[in-house]
């Protein structure tokens, strides 16, 4: 089917496949800006002027808005539903808002793999994306999201090391046997996103990219947390436990990650010498 991709190296709708149906993944002209990256700590820019994030109503828990959880089938996706009144989450950087819209994970079978960003060549088991958009230039996420300067999706690695679970992501974990094939849906409360992430400021890298996966817009300041934060392995367990399709033959939801992309001409910033 032609809007189909997917992770599977050795299919025809592979990472390596998707330029040909998909334009915007090529990141072979020197132009490009694709993500994710390999970042490379010794090659990064001290940039003393790299203002912190700055997280806004992350530290709120709105009684009166819920949060959807969907498994679309290449991910899990946790999309807040605020009431009209509700104060919505947002990060301040370099002088604009943007606003959540959704986070959502890419997880590895392993230690030794799951996260798009690799620092050093070293992958972590969890990266969890918090997609935001430019609302001081945009009207929504969809105009936002072809966009330079639309989008900002700030990376949390995750790693299964602790024993006892974390508090924050159990808000989310426990939930996932409830989506547990693609086109599943549940609502859970909405709780403080700040459980979420490791404490700021602390290192970060900044850089140009895009979405990582189809289109590939060339949209997304990101910035990329280099602390990671630790879950249980019973937690882990949970991720290793969904599915990629409907229930029909048994698919695991698993590597759904993008391997690294050329870094072309683009510098890796980062606010700590
Ligand atoms: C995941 O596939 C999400 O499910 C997508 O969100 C998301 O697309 C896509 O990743 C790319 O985002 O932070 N990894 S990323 O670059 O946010 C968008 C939905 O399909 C446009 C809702
Ligand atoms: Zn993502």
């Amino acid at each position: 089917q032609a809007s189909e991709w997917d992770y599977n190296a050795e299919g025809d709708n592979g990472p390596a496949d998707w330029g040909k149906r998909f334009p915007k993944c090529n990141d072979t002209a020197s132009s490009s800006r694709q993500s994710p990256i390999n970042i490379v700590v010794d090659n990064t820019k001290y940039n003393a002027s790299l203002p912190t994030p700055e997280f806004i109503n992350y530290d709120v828990a709105h009684a009166t808005s819920n949060l959807i959880i969907s498994n679309n089938g290449h991910t899990v996706v946790v999309t807040p539903k605020y009431a009209s009144s509700d104060s919505k989450a947002q990060i301040k950087y370099k002088g604009k808002t943007y606003e959540l819209v959704q986070f959502h994970f890419h997880w590895g079978s392993d230690s030794k793999r799951g996260s798009e960003h690799t620092i050093d060549g070293k992958h972590f088991q969890v990266e969890v994306h918090f997609v935001h958009y430019n609302t001081d230039d945009f009207n929504n996420f969809n105009e936002a999201k072809t966009e330079e300067g639309g989008l900002l999706v700030y990376a949390q690695f995750l790693k299964s090391f602790a024993s006892s679970a974390n508090a924050g992501y159990q808000e989310i974990v426990p939930q996932f046997e409830k989506v547990k094939y693609k086109g599943n849906t549940t609502t859970i409360p909405h709780f403080k996103f700040d459980t979420l992430l490791s404490k700021v400021p602390d290192r970060i890298y900044s850089y140009p990219g895009s979405l990582t996966t189809p289109t590939c817009d060339e949209s997304v300041s990101w910035i990329v947390n280099s602390q990671t934060v630790e879950i249980s392995q019973d937690q882990m367990s949970k991720f290793l436990e969904l599915k990629s399709n409907k229930g029909e033959t048994n698919e695991d939801l698993v590597n759904n990650y993008r391997p690294v992309q050329k870094l072309q001409q683009r510098t890796v910033e980062t606010n700590v010498p």
